[in-house]
């Protein structure tokens, strides 16, 4: 019977917390460097976004750069939005793990899966075509092409330094989707809430069998 309470209650939480669509919104503007990320919210499943034009003004300009903790397993990120947009992947250390440029030839969106995402701090950012990361060598880190492949590093030295290159498109609205919620609690934490859980529901039982004890 305790199993059994507590399995419902694991059951209702982990379904709950797939289902809810928890949308993030990009106030001011995202940078592009590790440092000028930003962080989004608990459970993210939707990124709403502005992708601005290269500006020699602004180095935030260009390109947006969103960071989170991914909790391990299937991996989906998708743009949707009127422009020619382009996705990268990179990991807590800022170097290219994924590009993509376009969904299929006849769709310019951006989409990146990965059938098994270690766990850990990922980067993800956003750009119009052409506009791309470079590395201290002043390499493109990915492949400009294929445009519709997923593609890994082509550069030897894939750690971001910086973005450049001239942009198609910008001033322009976006959103990215995640297949599942980013930045979820770290199993560590879930652990705890289902000891937590538990205790709860042991004790709420001892309870419950005081009372038919009291009522004999
Ligand atoms: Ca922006
Ligand atoms: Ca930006
Ligand atoms: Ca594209
Ligand atoms: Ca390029």
């Amino acid at each position: 019977m305790k199993k059994w309470l507590f399995l419902s209650v694991w059951l209702f939480l982990v379904m709950t917390s797939r289902s809810y669509a928890v949308l993030f919104q990009e106030i001011g503007d995202a940078g592009k460097t590790l440092d000028t990320a930003i962080l989004v919210a608990e459970g993210t499943t939707q990124i709403n976004g502005y992708l601005e034009f290269p500006d020699a003004f602004n180095n935030l300009a260009g390109a947006d750069l969103f960071t989170f903790w991914w909790g391990g397993g299937s991996f989906e990120a998708v743009t949707s939005g009127q422009g020619d947009f382009q996705l990268f992947l990179f990991d807590q250390y800022g170097r290219g793990l994924w590009s993509n440029d376009d969904i299929s030839q006849l769709n310019l969106n951006a989409r990146i899966s990965d059938p098994d995402l270690a766990p850990g701090i990922y980067y993800l950012g956003i750009s119009s075509y052409d506009y791309d990361p470079y590395n201290i060598f002043d390499e493109e880190i990915f492949s400009d092409g294929p445009y519709d492949a997923q593609l890994a590093p082509q550069a030897t030295e894939d750690y971001l330094a910086y973005w450049d290159g001239a942009a198609w498109e910008g001033d322009i609205y976006y959103t990215i989707s995640f297949s599942s919620p980013a930045n979820v609690p770290e199993p560590a934490t879930i652990v705890l809430l289902g000891l937590a859980l538990g205790i709860l529901g042991f004790l709420s039982q001892k309870i419950k069998k005081y009372k038919e004890g009291e009522n004999v």
